[in-house]
């Protein structure tokens, strides 16, 4: 079924949003994207290049749900603080995905990431990042801490798919831990880039 059938039957109708500024979820509050898939304008090419402007910045406790980020995407989503991402999908990642930009725990429940050139979750600051039944496609790295950072970040991954990539985890911090379970992965390189293996475990 396409968005124009739905259309036709009048149930639900998806469509295109065009946005030429960010959109902030501010601190507590919820933005429903009912499917809908958010285009981007003049916040950047999606390519590589540092400073593309985020097409969300999610404040504390701050939830995103039912999105579809479409092309460029820019420097994703940056979220300050805690965060829930339910079922959001970024169509073809830009930068990178989700940043985390200060200290919190960020939880993905159901979400998709597709044709990351490099990074997909980028963690810029301590924290606990959950990730429920993720399913990404063609990536460099689905998560990677800043550089050098000593940053402390508990990663949890319970169920998701990964296919086509270099590492899930990427880390120099020796203050990482990654735990997973039911996970399914195919065409990845290394799973763990970690100073230790120590640092990685089933549960
Ligand atoms: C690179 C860059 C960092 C930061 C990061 C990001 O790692 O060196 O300074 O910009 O990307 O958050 O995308
Ligand atoms: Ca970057
Ligand atoms: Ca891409
Ligand atoms: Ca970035």
């Amino acid at each position: 079924i396409t968005p124009d059938v739905i259309a036709a039957v009048g149930v639900g109708a998806m469509a295109n949003v065009t946005i030429t500024q960010t959109i902030i979820v501010k601190a507590g509050e919820t933005y429903d994207g009912k499917g809908n898939t958010i285009i981007a304008q003049g916040l950047g090419d999606g390519s590589q290049a540092e400073n593309q402007k985020p097409i969300f910045r999610l404040e504390n406790g701050a939830t995103l749900k039912n999105v579809k980020i479409g092309a460029p995407g820019c420097d994703g989503v940056h979220v300050y603080g805690n965060a829930t991402l339910d079922n959001v999908e970024w169509i073809d990642v830009g930068e990178d995905a989700m940043t985390l930009k200060s200290k919190g725990t960020v939880t993905l429940n159901n979400c998709i990431a597709k044709n990351a050139y490099d990074k997909v979750l980028q963690i810029n600051a301590d924290g606990t990042i959950n990730i429920n039944n993720f399913r990404v496609t063609t990536f460099g790295k689905v998560l990677r801490t800043n550089g050098s950072g000593q940053y402390n970040v508990t990663v949890t991954i319970n169920g998701g798919t990964f296919s086509g990539g270099t590492n899930i985890v990427r880390t120099e911090s020796k203050n990482l831990k990654v735990r997973y379970r039911n996970m399914t992965t195919s065409g990845v390189t290394k799973l763990w880039e970690v100073p230790s293996a120590s640092q990685v475990s089933t549960y």
